[in-house]
């Protein structure tokens, strides 16, 4: 048996959503006319002028479910004391109306405090959200349907990464739908070779704006103009300075006065901008297939790490509306990208060349054919033990490229790149993940045309700053 003792305000719906046989309910209360409604629903129920001994005494056996659920939190914890006296070893289940209340409640063993009002505030939010979200995907609606007959151009941020990637092609979807044409286009260069692989995996069409001849004929040609995870125009995408974009959808937060003039929406709620993009998809419903699903739950993990990192409560939701529409297997081979054998050639000579001082790790491969293959085997030489900060140095053409990792929380390693080598070349780069490029001139090397003599001149200088830079003693010798 479940017997409620005292509903109150929100305790009728609390019932009503009890996932049992109504019949093997019975709720008691003080207040009569509040439980005629129930009554009717089917409800077993039974008014009463005040609760007393007997009244639990005859109502309430060992085994039964109790739960509290008045809105006054003193009265309750009066209840469950009167309750418990008579029926020692019952589970409670209370509406704990605060935190003082709530204290108290979970000193008392086999009392579960819940905070009725807690849950009806973020189903009150989320129907809110809901609504907002509506609003705006109707007048997302609205502005893209003037962009019919033209081509809706939709820029990402330069060296587009897969949050960036997958809310493009959400809104290409929705454009779709609306029967517009459109265009992804982004600048920089698609780098890591996950992202290479959700762009040929998925067959995602995406055009490289590489000079301003083809950024004017983009602009030109087109109807919108849409920035998606960027917000202002020149920082860190092609567009012009001067431009002023139709839409802008982004999910980084910026002091700056974001500039659009038909739509915007910055959701620095959320932990991917592809989640906002899913409840624009889900809301115009726009059909989700699975090259999309897959695309939009690989930026969702991307940007979250996994989930452990600035994820919302709606991140999840979206992860787990979109995660039966995905495709599981080409998850798991965009994850896992397949290595060239080039790749596990430098790799082998990074792992023979390698020496570690105090956690840092330095190598260094000579000429490369692919620059592609120095971060990747950086990221292997870390996931040695004990490693906590990877340099790899090699040359390509002219120019001399050192790939850094870090995993150790207390380094900024781009910080510590940009000090130890500003003076030679270009470098910095984020917290975990670094890089460095020199151009060769800077090496003094008398036979410029011996390849050998060059490689070692340049892996000497490389080690010396890098170990160095990172406050490592080189004076002594490591075995
Ligand atoms: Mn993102």
């Amino acid at each position: 048996m479940y017997v409620v003792l005292s509903c109150g305000r929100f305790g009728y719906e609390f019932v009503r959503g009890l996932d049992v046989d109504i019949k093997d309910i019975l709720i008691i209360d003080e207040t009569a006319d509040n439980l005629s409604g129930l009554e009717k629903e089917g409800f077993r129920v039974l008014p009463i002028k005040t609760f007393s001994s007997d009244i639990i005494n005859s109502h309430v056996k060992t085994g039964d479910q109790v739960f509290i659920l008045g809105d006054d939190g003193r009265k309750n914890l009066e209840l469950i004391k009167m309750t418990r006296e008579l029926i020692p070893d019952v589970t409670i289940i209370v509406n704990a109306t605060n935190k003082e209340c709530e204290d108290k409640m979970n000193l008392i063993k086999g009392v579960v405090p819940i905070r009725i009002s807690d849950s009806v505030r973020n189903a009150l939010k989320i129907a809110l959200e809901a609504r907002i979200t509506e609003k705006k995907a109707t007048l997302l609606r609205k502005i893209l349907q003037k962009a019919k007959g033209g081509t809706v151009a939709i820029f990402t941020h330069n060296d587009p990464d897969p949050d960036s990637i997958a809310s493009a092609l959400a809104f290409q979807a929705i454009c779709e739908s609306e029967g517009i044409r459109s265009k992804i286009y982004y600048g920089g260069e698609i780098s890591h070779q996950e992202n290479k692989e959700l762009v040929r995996l998925l067959e995602i069409e995406l055009n490289h704006i590489k000079n301003e001849d083809e950024l004017s004929i983009a602009l030109q040609n087109a109807s919108k103009i849409v920035m998606i995870e960027t917000a202002l125009p020149s920082e860190n995408n092609v567009l012009p300075m001067d431009i002023v974009p139709n839409i802008v959808l982004d999910h980084h937060s910026t002091n700056m006065d974001v500039n659009a003039s038909d739509f915007a929406d910055i959701r620095s709620d959320l932990g991917a901008l592809s989640t906002a993009l899913t409840t624009y998809l889900q809301k115009l419903d726009v059909k989700v297939d699975s090259k999309l699903a897959t695309a939009l739950l690989y930026a969702l993990k991307v940007d979250t790490k996994s989930f452990t990192r600035n994820v919302s409560s709606t991140d999840l939701r979206i992860a787990a509306f979109l995660s039966p529409f995905a495709d599981e297997e080409l998850l798991k081979r965009i994850e896992s990208p397949p290595m060239s054998s080039y790749t596990m050639d430098v790799i082998g000579k990074a792992i023979v060349n390698r020496e570690i001082r105090d956690g840092v790790l330095f190598s260094s491969v000579g000429y490369v054919k692919e620059r592609d293959a120095l971060p990747q085997a950086a990221e292997f030489l870390l996931r040695e033990s004990g490693v906590r900060v990877v340099g790899l140095c090699g040359i390509r053409g002219f120019n001399i490229h050192i790939s850094a990792r870090s995993n150790d929380k207390s380094l900024h390693l781009g910080e510590a790149v940009k000090r130890a080598f500003s003076e030679y070349g270009s470098a910095g780069g984020h917290p975990t993940s670094a890089g460095v490029q020199i151009s060769l001139d800077r090496v003094k090397i008398k036979d410029k045309s011996d390849k050998e003599l060059i490689a070692n001149e340049v892996a000497n200088m490389c080690r010396k700053i890098f170990f160095t830079g990172l406050g490592i003693d080189i004076s002594t010798k490591t075995i």
